[in-house]
């Protein structure tokens, strides 16, 4: 279930997704450690957490914190494979059964542009 927070997360930036290795917006236990993104992601597979591994299918929460577009994330590349989805100001802060599959992750504006070089 998405479900509202008073405030964004680990002091997710306003205008941007952030995404969490762990469940309950945390990685290893930090909460400031987070993945962002201002459009999308195509690969998250060029993407590294600072101590273990890549981002790519290595995501367990994540928070929308724009303030204009849904925001959503993708088994596969290039925004396919739809796995979740967050209005504006919405988290899941487990991400169940779509844990550890994110591979692509953007704004709406990543799904109708996907080949926009905003969301490489
Ligand atoms: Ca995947």
């Amino acid at each position: 279930m998405a479900t509202p927070a008073m405030a964004a997360p680990g002091g997710c930036p306003s205008g941007q997704t952030c995404l969490w290795k762990d469940i309950n917006y945390t990685t290893g236990g930090v909460d400031w450690i987070y993945f962002v993104y201002t459009n999308g992601a195509n690969d998250l597979r060029n993407y590294q957490w600072s101590f273990n591994g890549t981002v790519n299918d290595n995501v367990s929460s994540w928070y929308n914190n724009g303030n204009t577009e849904a925001s959503f994330i993708f088994d596969n590349l290039n925004f396919q494979g739809q796995l979740s989805y967050l209005p504006i100001k919405f988290g899941r802060d487990n991400l169940g059964n779509a844990s550890d599959r994110a591979t692509s992750a953007g704004f709406r504006f990543c799904l109708n542009n996907p080949t926009s070089a905003k969301c490489v």
